[in-house]
């Protein structure tokens, strides 16, 4: 049967194939194929702005924020709207022929940075041979290219939140559409598409320093945080994803509104920050990861407001309680958009929820997190006895995403099984797999340390960069520490793209290695960087931690 459409970006792709008739997320054929379509465009406008910068001429910024939220709304489970994908693509051809003008040589330029049309002729143009993964014909360069556009996917929702905190870096913006025109090159062989993927990696330790930076500086370093799993009395609001600025504006707007705010999934680590703990009215987090909201939003009773990534298509029953803003989108949700200031009016979800009842209590209890970077570095001298005393044998990175797969169960009793004298690090929704399972601590020491969201990986990298210091160490590579890494979306390539490029070998990456990669380019990161994937609990027990 011919394809309705093509897409294996995500881990839950079918037949850890590829998505044809339809997204195993939900992702209907014609937002897959619009998806793929903004894609190619996003591609031509970075190749316009990628030429204008060698001329030497200025590229105003709001391009380079387009280029990233076009490619953030294309993430897994974030954007599910055909008419908010589709404007896209016209406001992108917009600016593309805008600015294609000011291009001196347009001899350089790529067919997709020319390419301009009506919307009623973007289905045809999105199912054409130019359009796609399958337009690579060549299964390694195909592989390449997909694995630089998930790294730039992930890296440019990173992006995305350092930009509305007013955290820019021009270099690597003008990277992101480097590496995006460097993907419509045809003349590019297998060895400089590596030498790409390398630098992405690079990029993508830049862009998650940067979103560091912005996420410390405007709301303070995390600090060890006890979360509570309850609820309270009063109506609420459920803030998923990982947009921190607008958790901040829905704090700001609810004050004395009687309405409190809770966490859902990655959103989790605002509680971390101090600057979020002086809202009263900041109730504690609700639920699991993303993949648990059909029954979670359920009982939550009142609005929920999704910031990012990861929407599961909702049940009727809370449809219209469900709010999404920024890159999501879902066709009968309601949108919450930002005004030219970034601000963004809750006022309707604030009425919402007032007229909702209080949150069914799914849990009681509290989980600690906030083990990010300068909290870690607090707690080094203790954490360096406990290594040295031998009460910490090993470190054990168990950062990434979680999913609904049933094999994911292999995290949880994974976790269960490590000796007692093992500390997971964490970030990412990954953790939900085993932060509540109670694996007690070393010396006062967590046995879980969660610095944060999936970005917070970078968190990750400095303390095993400061570990590597203070025990005088040349490689990273010889610390006791073991990576054992869950993925579901594109965030997690960006993230391990950046691993890699800090040096860390032999990552462990599961529940299954991306379908995206060939038989020849995995083996690439097999015999380079020593990938691998998972076995059984058993055996990687055995083998990981000896
Ligand atoms: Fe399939 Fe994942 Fe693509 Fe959705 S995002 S269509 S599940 S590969
Ligand atoms: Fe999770 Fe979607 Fe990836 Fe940010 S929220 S880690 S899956």
């Amino acid at each position: 049967m011919e394809n309705k459409m093509f897409c294996f970006q995500c881990q839950e792709t079918a037949k850890c194939q590829g998505c044809t008739i339809v997204g195993v997320c939900g992702k209907k054929p014609e937002v897959a194929l619009m998806q793929d379509l903004l894609v190619y465009a996003t591609k031509g406008l970075a190749a316009v702005a990628y030429e204008l910068n060698e001329e030497g001429a200025e590229v105003p910024m709001a391009l380079d924020r387009l280029v990233c939220a076009n490619l953030f709304a294309t993430i897994t489970n974030a954007n599910f709207d055909l008419e908010a994908i589709t404007s896209r693509v016209e406001d992108t051809l917009r600016a593309s022929s805008s600015l294609v003008e000011q291009v001196k040589d347009k001899s350089k330029l790529p067919a997709a940075a020319l390419w301009n049309d009506k919307r009623e002729n973007f289905a045809t143009k999105a199912a054409s041979d130019e359009v796609g993964v399958l337009s690579t014909k060549d299964e390694d360069k195909r592989s390449l290219r997909e694995l630089i556009t998930y790294g730039l996917k992930g890296l440019a929702a990173y992006l995305h939140h350092a930009s509305v905190l007013g955290y820019e870096d021009a270099d690597i913006y003008a990277f992101m559409e480097e590496g995006l025109t460097k993907l419509l090159d045809d003349s590019l062989d297998v060895n400089e598409l590596v030498a790409l993927t390398l630098k992405t990696g690079d990029f993508g330790v830049k862009g998650m320093a940067l979103l560091d930076k912005a996420n410390t500086e405007t709301y303070g370093n995390p600090e060890i945080t006890k979360v509570d799993l309850g609820v309270r009395k009063n109506p609420g609001i459920l803030v998923s994803g990982h947009d921190l600025k607008d958790l901040e504006q829905l704090l700001e707007q609810t004050q004395g509104s009687g309405v409190d705010v809770y966490t859902h999934g990655e959103m989790l680590a605002a509680h971390y920050y101090p600057k979020f703990k002086k809202y009263e009215n900041f109730a504690g987090n609700y639920g699991n990861a993303w993949w648990k909201q059909k029954e979670e939003f359920e009982a939550f009773a009142g609005p929920v407001l999704m910031t990012t990534n990861c929407i599961v298509p909702p049940n009727d029953s809370y449809k219209d309680r469900l709010w999404t803003t920024g890159a999501t989108g879902y066709p009968g949700c309601r949108k919450i958009t930002a005004d030219e200031k970034g601000r963004k009016d809750f006022s309707a979800i604030i009425a919402q929820a007032k007229k909702c009842q209080p949150p069914k209590e799914l849990e009681k209890g509290e989980i600690v997190g906030g083990f990010a970077h300068e909290q870690v570095f607090a707690l080094a001298d203790k954490v360096v006895e406990a290594v040295k005393s031998g009460a910490i044998k090993k470190f054990v990175v168990m950062a990434g995403c979680d999913g609904r797969q049933k094999s994911r169960e292999y995290y949880a009793e994974f976790a269960k099984a490590l000796p007692k004298d093992t500390v997971i690090l964490t970030a990412g929704c990954a953790k939900y797999k085993y932060i509540k399972l109670g694996l007690g601590d070393i010396g006062g020491i967590p046995r879980v340390l969660d610095a944060g969201q999936c970005n917070d990986s970078y968190s990750l990298a400095l303390i095993a960069l400061k570990l590597k210091e203070v025990f005088g160490l040349d490689d990273v590579n010889e610390l006791p520490i073991v990576y054992n890494i869950a993925w579901y979306e594109q965030k997690a390539v960006i993230v391990l793209l950046a691993l890699l490029a800090l040096g860390v070998k032999n990552i462990h990456l599961g529940p299954t290695l991306p379908a995206f990669l060939s038989p020849n380019v995995a083996k690439l990161l097999v015999e380079n960087f020593g990938i691998g994937t998972i076995s059984t609990v058993e055996d990687d027990i055995k083998s990981m931690i000896g």
